[in-house]
């Protein structure tokens, strides 16, 4: 019998499917579309490891099942491949990041075919082919026209290590997201996008999305929609006029002190001859902070008097502005009115401060439990600020309101005074895309003494990336490609006279803003794409990654994607309909699996030992569910490659009998309905799994299917060998998606010349599904007396009917009365007798 060797199938078939480009698709079919995505991967030096395989394994699995069920699927691959990493690596070692990128390109995708994943290869995209990045720099201009890409000069987090502007979302506690480091702040002046135009978008279109809830709400919290009031308060003897963001006018007659963040450009006007000194001293020290360490609410609060009173709008008190670096510039007004009472960031500070705490907000609470006991307890910090909501006290007129018609009629009264107005803020800021490194694509504008910043024009597309050989970022803040003159020296557009072009280059989050467009229409080199073609593939209707990349790439990506339809290029406003987050896979003994750690287990190895991919993509989604953490078991490979030998033993058994059976029985009817069921049933259970996800009870229905078909194969010794057929090439279709490589070589074992990948999903008749009958067990007191076979289905009504005239239960009946009727549906009745 031949046996089962995955080294000598895997390689084999992946060869013949790549020849006969068995996934690829074409635009023009009638068929319904299903667009199936993973992220497309930075093609890192370090090998791919059993953890990405399962995201693959997941796209791949349901690729393959839609196809059979007779979608045009798409399902392309391609690299993201411009970043960091490659850059510095060539600065290690001298290799161009085109060639260490184009060798990892290599390696990753022989990994990926190696795996059996069905991707259409002739889309195959990288984002830094100049094919490519040419409608990167081509959507840069775009935006540019519109007004969303813009420079300004700001302080930026500035990473002394890799000598480049990061993102705010790529500084994580002070460090630098990529090499740790502490940043620090540089004045620089950079390119931004102004996602910030389509914050109110951004958020309420989260609302019709099917992505998972604690990525709405990472994005919801990080777009921070705000809505609250800047409320005018004059300053003492003078003209200047402070404005504070509060969403607490109901609060107002409790604000005993303004505070200024140290950068807010008022303090140097107002504050008295006297205090200067003293300011400007808090003013440098603060600065050298960083703004989540100034954010820390368990900080010891500092902060300085600048000398000056403002006025309270509502009540004309005069209150002490004070400087303290927890009020953040770049949020609001970066100025507050403090409410000790409540607000903890106050009160901490009034304490530190000695400043008056005035309490205007009783909590509604009927129970004793309130936080508040300030008036009679002011020097405890425990709970001596009340945050919620309540009636209103010591606010002149305004008391005994709630606090929420308070807040309208406060901020009523004073917009009526023209002393403030409502203003909605948002926590996100624009995004900064200039990056001072090589590689990534440069930004198509040039620098004109005349002109001033022009942009390149479409004709002149790509901007190409020279080739040079000194990647070291510079510390001036400048890109190493202010390094090569022929690149920086170029003619105005305008004017015909010698300029200068842009140096810095595009953050790498650009390119993959757009990349899951292109994919529909790859080699389009007039335009971006076709509109027809993506309106036809577009949106992704399953996009499957970590959860890792919730407030980067999903936020501009879906940022882009607006862009783009109110620039009427695509009919639709969101990219990814559905949104699906892996677990991830740890190492065996828990820990997180990582090249440093020295504990990756890689696809690679796993093969050469003879596992053969088939087992491997079993394991990824037997080990648990899709969407739960795992830890990786080699025991766990053992059982799964166990089971698909099992697969194969059958059908090689198979075709032994069948190639000695010549008087084929075929017409039991019995056998028919014994081997049906399992069948059907499993097909249905199958099928229903894969639409929503449920891999892992997949597989078990899949591994019951084989052991009712080993149970019957010993009765009937392949008897009925037409049914047998019918049923193992059945089986073998719904092990594909999973296991492609063991299934095609059976299917031609079987006698096909066809690929099963190329056959339709089977169908199960749902009549063959019901059970006819089952064997109800009839207790007395709960003792077994009698056993009824009974047709299916039941209620308890026909069952306790039947067991009452059952003839070896009718005497147990005899002189007694039933107390109690337990009925535990097509399984037990019992009867509760007394005397
Ligand atoms: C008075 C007040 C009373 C406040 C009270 C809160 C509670 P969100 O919801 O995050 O927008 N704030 C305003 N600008 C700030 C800045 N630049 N740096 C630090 N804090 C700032 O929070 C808005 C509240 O955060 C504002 O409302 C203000 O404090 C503070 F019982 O004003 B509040």
């Amino acid at each position: 019998m031949k046996r089962y060797n995955p080294k000598e199938i895997e390689p084999k078939w992946q060869e013949h499917w790549e020849k006969n480009q068995l996934y690829q698709i074409s635009d023009d079919t009638n068929l319904p579309k299903r667009y199936i995505l993973e992220y497309f991967p930075y093609p890192s030096g370090s090998a791919m490891h059993v953890g990405h395989v399962r995201n693959y394994t997941i796209g791949d699995v349901v690729a393959r099942f839609y196809r059979m069920k007779g979608m045009a699927v798409l399902h392309p691959m391609g690299w993201d491949a411009f970043g960091l990493p490659a850059e510095n690596y060539a600065i290690m070692t001298g290799i161009s990041p085109r060639q260490a990128i184009d060798e990892n390109t290599r390696h990753f995708k022989q990994q990926l075919m190696q795996m059996g994943f069905s991707y259409d290869w002739s889309r195959e995209i990288d984002s830094t082919d100049p094919a490519y990045y040419r409608w990167t720099q081509w959507f840069f201009l775009l935006l540019f026209k519109h007004g969303l890409a813009y420079q300004k000069e700001s302080l930026q987090w500035w990473c002394p290590i890799d000598k480049t502007v990061l993102a705010n979302e790529q500084v994580e506690n002070g460090k630098c997201w990529r090499c740790g480091s502490d940043v620090e702040k540089r004045a620089l002046k950079q390119w931004f996008f102004k996602i910030t135009a389509y914050a109110d978008r951004l958020l309420d279109d989260l609302n019709n999305l099917d992505w998972p809830e604690a990525i709405k709400t990472m994005q919801r919290n990080w777009i921070g929609r705000s809505n609250g009031a800047e409320i005018i308060f004059n300053v003492e003897n003078s003209d200047h006029k402070i404005q504070v963001y509060t969403t607490r006018p109901d609060t107002l007659w409790g604000a005993t002190f303004i505070v200024l963040a140290p950068e807010h450009p008022l303090i140097e006007i107002i504050t008295t001859a006297e205090k200067r000194g003293e300011v400007n001293s808090y003013i440098k020290h603060s600065l050298a902070r960083s703004e989540i360490e100034r954010q820390e609410t368990k900080r010891q609060k500092t902060g300085v008097f600048s000398g000056v009173y403002a006025i309270n709008p509502i009540n004309q008190q005069k209150i002490p502005i004070w400087i303290a670096d927890y009020v953040l510039m770049n949020y609001g007004t970066g100025a507050i009115m403090a409410v000790p009472a409540h607000d903890q960031r106050d009160y901490d500070f009034a304490i530190t401060f000695k400043l008056p705490i005035i309490k205007v907000i009783e909590p509604m609470a009927v129970n004793n439990v309130t936080n508040l006991d300030s008036q009679t307890n002011k020097k405890d910090t425990e709970g001596n600020y009340y945050e919620g909501e309540g009636k209103l006290i010591n606010s002149g007129d305004y008391s005994g309101l709630d606090s929420s018609d308070g807040r309208k009629q406060i901020l009523n009264d004073l917009v009526t005074a023209n002393m403030a107005k409502e203003t909605v803020n948002y926590k996100m800021r624009d995004w900064l895309i200039s990056r001072q490194r090589y590689w990534g694509a440069p930004i198509p504008i040039i620098y004109c003494s005349k002109d001033g910043v022009v942009p390149v024009p479409d004709k002149d597309l790509p901007v190409l990336l020279p080739d040079i050989t000194d990647f070291q970022p510079r510390d001036d803040g400048q890109s190493p490609l202010a390094n090569s003159s022929t690149f920086v020296n170029t003619i105005c557009p305008k004017c015909g006279e010698p300029a200068k072009r842009e140096t810095d280059t595009m953050d790498g989050f650009a390119c993959s803003s757009w990349y899951f467009l292109r994919f529909a229409d790859p080699h389009n080199d007039q335009e971006p794409f076709a509109k027809s073609k993506v309106d036809y593939w577009l949106p992704v209707d399953d996009y499957i990654g970590g959860a890792e990349h919730a407030v980067m790439h999903l936020l501009y990506a879906r940022f882009w994607t607006k862009v783009m339809f109110d620039e009427g290029l695509i009919n639709f406003q969101e990219p990814f309909t559905k949104l699906h987050n892996q677990g991830m896979i740890l190492a065996p003994d828990g820990s997180r699996m990582s090249k440093s750690k020295n504990n990756t287990i890689e696809p690679d190895s796993l093969i050469s030992q003879g596992y053969g991919a088939d087992s491997i993509r079993l394991m990824e989604l037997f080990i648990g569910p899709w969407n739960q953490v795992a830890a990786w078991s080699t025991e766990g490979l053992g059982g799964t490659y166990h089971f698909l030998q099992r697969v194969w033993t059958l059908c090689q058994e198979f075709l032994s009998a069948a190639e000695i059976n010549n008087e084929p029985n075929d017409t039991d009817e019995t056998f028919n309905t014994g081997i049906q069921y399992p069948m059907h049933r499993t097909i249905k259970l199958l099928t229903e799994d894969l639409q929503k996800f449920g891999f892992n009870t997949a597989i078990a229905s899949l591994m019951e299917l084989v052991n009712n078909l080993y149970k019957l194969k010993v009765t009937d010794k392949f008897c009925h060998l037409q049914q047998w057929r019918t049923a193992i090439e059945q089986l073998l279709k719904l092990l594909a998606p999973f296991a492609p490589f063991i299934s095609e070589e059976l299917w031609h074992d079987l006698g096909h010349n066809d690929s099963i990948h190329q056959t339709s999903w089977p169908e199960w008749n749902e009549s063959l599904l019901s059970e006819t009958s089952t064997t109800i067990v009839v207790q007395i007191n709960g003792k077994l007396r009698a056993e009824m076979k009974m047709p299916l289905p039941l209620n308890q009504e026909d069952v306790t009917k039947a067991a009452s005239v059952n003839e070896k239960i009718v005497p147990f009946f005899n002189g007694k009365t039933i107390v109690k009727t337990i009925y535990v549906p097509d399984k037990i009745i019992n009867f509760v007798l007394k005397d």
